[in-house]
C-alpha cells in the first residue's frame, strides 16, 4: 500500500481515479487498467476500476458535496465519507465476512477505496428478480446483533460508547432522516413525490393526528435515544448478496440511534418485496422476516449471556425487555419507511418498477395503509408471529 497522498477535493473521473489507485500502488506496475462510474445511489459516485489483466477489482466510492438525487442545489457534506470509512472498519471488525474490507480512505478527497463486490448482487436488484437468497436474512440478523451488542452500553465502557457516540455525530445525514422519512411523508411538503392517484391517500394521511403523534413520537426515538452506532440506511439496496454472501454497505448516515431503527428499515424493504409479489412467492419473504428477527433474538441474547458487561445483564426481565422494545421500535421505523418510500422523496424500484398502472397504486395503498398499521398498532403487535398476520391482513384490506 502507498504512502497517504495529500489532495484537495476535486471531483473524480475515470482517468484520475486510475492515476490515484496507481500513486497508491494498488495494483501491479503496468496494469491494463479499466474504470467505469457504476454509481446508482442517491449521493457519491462509484468508480469500478479493473486490472484487465488478472480481472481483479477495486471500488473507489467518493462522496459529492451535493445530493447527486436532486443536484447541485441541495449542499451535502463532505465529512459523510469519512462516517462511512470509519464505520465499515467498526462494523467490519464485529463481523468481517458481512462487511467489505478498506484498502485506503482520504478525508480530503472524500473517498473509500475498498473491496470490489461486483460478484455479488444488490440485493434489490435480486430480490425483484426473484433470486432466492437463502441466507441473507441470517446474515443481516447476526450483523444487527452484532453491531448492536458491541457498540451499545450492554458491552463498552460508558466513556468509551460516549466517545464513540461523538465521533459519530452525523448531523446533515441525520436531518434527512429526520426530514425525509420521519417529517416531510406526514404533511405536504414540497419533497414529496407521488402519482396524482395517490393524492386523496395522501391528504387522508395528513390529516390523521393519531397517526402523526405517533410519528412524531418515532422521530423523537430517532433524534434523542443514543443506543447503538447504527448502520443508518439499512435498505436492500445497501446490501450485496449472492445464494451464499451478504454485504452490508453504505453506511454514511451511521449515527449513535435507537437500536430497532436499522432493524426497521430492513423489514420494511422486505415488505415491499411481499407487497410487490403475487401468490406463493410471497412464502420465501415471510420467511426471511421470520429468520432476520430470530436469528438476531438469538445471536443478541447469546451475546448479552455470555459478555454483557453492564451490572444489570444479569437482573431477570431485562434482556426481555430491551428485545421487546427494540422489536416493538423496529414495527414503528419500518411503518415510516413504507409511508415516506411510497409518498415521499427517494422510492424504492420494488414499487415503481410495477408497470401496471392500477397494479402499482394498488401496491402503494397497501403500503400506505400497512404503513399506517404499523405506526399505530406497534405496541399491540409485540411478537414476530403477529408481524406476518399485520402483513397478510394489509394484503386482503
Ligand atoms: C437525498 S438522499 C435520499 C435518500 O437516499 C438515501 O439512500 C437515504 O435513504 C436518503 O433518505
Ligand atoms: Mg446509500
Amino acid at each position: 500500500m502507498g504512502e497517504k497522498i495529500q489532495q484537495i477535493y476535486e471531483p473524480l473521473n475515470s482517468s484520475t481515479a486510475i492515476a490515484l489507485v496507481n500513486r497508491l500502488g494498488l495494483f501491479p506496475e503496468n496494469s491494463a487498467l479499466t474504470c467505469s462510474e457504476i454509481g446508482d445511489g442517491n449521493l457519491n459516485y462509484v468508480f469500478h476500476i479493473v486490472d484487465a489483466g488478472t480481472g481483479k477489482g477495486i471500488i473507489i466510492k467518493q462522496a459529492l458535496p451535493y445530493a447527486k438525487v436532486v443536484g447541485e442545489s441541495w449542499p451535502l457534506t463532505l465529512k459523510r465519507a469519512v462516517i462511512e470509512a470509519n464505520a465499515l472498519k467498526i462494523f467490519g471488525s464485529f463481523c468481517p465476512e458481512l462487511v467489505p474490507k478498506v484498502y485506503y480512505s482520504d478525508e480530503q478527497l472524500a473517498i473509500t477505496v475498498m473491496e470490489d463486490l461486483s460478484h455479488l448482487k444488490i440485493a434489490r436488484t435480486g430480490l425483484i428478480e426473484e433470486e432466492e437468497y437463502p441466507l441473507l436474512s441470517k446474515h443481516i440478523g447476526q450483523y444487527l446483533a452484532k453491531t448492536f451488542f458491541y457498540t451499545s452500553d450492554f458491552f463498552l465502557e460508558p466513556g468509551k460508547k460516549k466517545d464513540f457516540a461523538k465521533q459519530f455525530t452525523n448531523p446533515e445525514l441525520c436531518k434527512i432522516t429526520e426530514d425525509l422519512v420521519f417529517s416531510d411523508p406526514f404533511f405536504d411538503a414540497e419533497t414529496n413525490d407521488f402519482e396524482s392517484a395517490l393524492r386523496q391517500d395522501a391528504e387522508t394521511l395528513w390529516a390523521d393526528e393519531k397517526l402523526k403523534l405517533e410519528a412524531a413520537k418515532l422521530k423523537k426515538s430517532f433524534m434523542t435515544e443514543q443506543e447503538v452506532l447504527l448502520h443508518g440506511d439499512l435498505h436492500t439496496g445497501s446490501i450485496f448478496a449472492s445464494a451464499e454472501e451478504t454485504k452490508v454497505i453504505d453506511p454514511e448516515f451511521a449515527f449513535y440511534g435507537p437500536a430497532g431503527f436499522d432493524l426497521g428499515q430492513y423489514l420494511a424493504n422486505l415488505i415491499f418485496q411481499v407487497i410487490s409479489r403475487k401468490g406463493s412467492s410471497r412464502e420465501n419473504i415471510y420467511a426471511h422476516l421470520k429468520e432476520v428477527w430470530e436469528t438476531f433474538e438469538d445471536e443478541f441474547s447469546r451475546l448479552w449471556k455470555e459478555e454483557g458487561k453492564e451490572v444489570y445483564c444479569k437482573t431477570q426481565g431485562y434482556l426481555e425487555y430491551i428485545l421487546e422494545k427494540t422489536f416493538t421500535d423496529s414495527l414503528g421505523f419500518a411503518g415510516c419507511e413504507l409511508i415516506r418510500r411510497t409518498i415521499g422523496l427517494a422510492h424504492v424500484k420494488d414499487l415503481d418498477s410495477i408497470a401496471h398502472e392500477a397494479e402499482r397504486i394498488h401496491a402503494k395503498r397497501t403500503a400506505l395503509q400497512l404503513g399506517r398499521a404499523l405506526i399505530i398498532n406497534r405496541q399491540q403487535e409485540a411478537r414476530i408471529e403477529s408481524l406476518e398476520t399485520i402483513v397478510k391482513d394489509s394484503l386482503l384490506a
